[in-house]
């Protein structure tokens, strides 16, 4: 492939983005991290596959092919397809004993919950740079296990018919501790952790969680949540994973406005994969696609997006990140975008490194604390999108540029970045932030 002639800084920048995509290649999948993250993310691997697409097309396709193996016959495509390590992973095949419920088209080990439904983006971006039978061949590989992931969603994931999506643990919204997801998720901690904390403190806690010896404990959840997260996971197992019965737990459930947002333009996306093949969208899942860009409308108040809560059906007013997907799935009415990019760029969002998680006035606010604050490359890569997609042009190009500055500033690839002041956290050879940085350069 070509490569674009930059100055030698960034030429170099991108290199060290390469040699990171290389160092976590394992074959056809491509892992988020050497450390942290030793198997295959959903949405990672989509964000991975845009920016391979400018390395190598077919590869780039094998990444995205390569999720099918985690298929579950009911449809559903896993959050974590586990590879063949011994790296340790904290919340790996025994935490979810999925085989005991099922199997996986490919035989390997999954989690029991799905991820955002970035497949079809990355689908269409990663056909973009190939030729129309290669593209063909590649969409017709793609489109059945495809269309049967979107189906799953709406048959088992909105069984009222609401048009939204519920999600059943904080891990499927990629977000694992936004004060949205943890407001609703920390009442069911389990007894042991609430009391274990009331007689010895957070210490005791801490010395029992197994996920971050490589990063500051104070740069990820807090054990407390980290144990409730777990407990989920086993209410979820003990529900088979099935909705109708994880309905009857205590299991938060929620009508995630980021996830929903990526779903709608997934969905065109599909139409679009579906219409290059001569393939049809079957119409119950076309109406379930319309209805979910209207139920967006029931997700804002004041010109700000919410998620919302499945049991109650009402809306969890935290301000997120999640809030400003809507721009990117195209739903936003055209006479509220100025006041939703104001909202963006304005300070307390923005700075010149990108869009925080979490707004800086907001009392969860910590800079360096996972989706509590800092800012992540795959979520300045999808708002400018949005921007662009509303003809904002030049807030889309200020927000991509600083956020190849903000990679650029230190060597590494960082997982997130603190908004205050640019420096790096988390995994520091991360894959989504090496292959969107190629594509920011492209
Ligand atoms: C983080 O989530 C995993 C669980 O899925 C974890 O905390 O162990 C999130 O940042 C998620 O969005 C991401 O896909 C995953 C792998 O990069 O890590």
């Amino acid at each position: 492939m070509s490569v674009p002639s930059l100055p030698a800084e960034l030429a170099a920048l991108r290199e060290t983005a390469v040699s990171v995509l290389r160092g976590n290649d394992l074959g056809d999948i491509t892992r988020p991290s050497p450390t942290l993250y030793p198997h295959q993310w959903l949405w990672d691997s989509c964000f991975i596959a845009i920016g391979l697409r400018h390395l190598d097309p077919q590869r780039a396709a094998a990444e995205i092919l390569s999720l099918l193996r985690g298929q579950w016959p009911n449809g559903m495509i896993p959050h974590v397809i586990f590879a063949e390590t011994t790296n340790f992973y904290h919340a790996g095949p025994q935490r979810w004993r999925c085989d005991r419920v099922t199997t996986t088209a490919g035989g390997a080990q999954s989690t029991g919950v799905t991820q955002p439904p970035m497949i079809a983006e990355a689908a269409v971006r990663v056909g973009a740079m190939m030729s129309d039978s290669e593209r063909g061949e590649f969409y017709r590989r793609l489109f059945p296990g495809l269309l049967r992931f979107h189906q799953w969603l709406y048959d088992e994931r909105d069984p009222d018919d609401d048009g939204l999506v519920s999600l059943v643990h904080s891990w499927e919204s990629g977000m694992d501790n936004t004060p949205t997801w943890m407001e609703i998720t920390r009442p069911v901690a389990p007894l042991g952790v609430r009391a274990l904390r009331r007689v010895n403190g957070d210490d005791a806690l801490d010395a029992l969680r197994r996920d971050s010896k490589e990063v500051p404990s104070d740069e990820r959840l807090t054990s407390g949540d980290l144990f409730t997260l777990y407990r989920i996971v086993r209410e979820l197992r003990r529900a088979h994973y099935n909705f109708r019965e994880i309905r009857r737990t205590i299991v938060p459930l929620v009508q995630d406005v980021a996830f929903n947002a990526i779903l709608v333009r997934a969905n065109e996306h599909l139409s679009t994969i579906a219409a290059e093949i001569g393939e049809v969208i079957p119409a119950r899942l076309r109406r379930s696609a319309r209805r979910t860009r209207e139920a967006m409308g029931e997700l804002v108040v004041d010109g700000v997006y919410y998620s919302r809560d499945f049991r109650t059906r009402t809306l969890l007013r935290h301000e997120t990140i999640a809030g400003l997907l809507p721009l990117y799935a195209g739903v936003v009415p055209e006479d509220r975008v100025d006041e939703m990019v104001k909202t963006i760029t304005s300070p307390r969002y923005w700075s010149r490194f990108g869009v925080a998680s979490v707004p800086l006035d907001d009392p969860n606010f910590l800079p360096r604390c996972y989706w509590q604050g800092p800012l992540w490359v795959n979520m300045n890569w999808l708002i400018a999108d949005g921007l662009e997609r509303y003809g904002r042009l030049d807030a889309a190009e200020d927000l991509r540029r600083n956020t190849v500055d903000v990679i650029a500033s230190s060597e590494a690839m960082f997982e997130y970045y603190s908004p205050l002041d640019g420096s790096g956290a988390g995994s520091n050879r991360f894959s989504w932030t090496a292959a969107l940085l190629i594509d920011l350069l492209a």
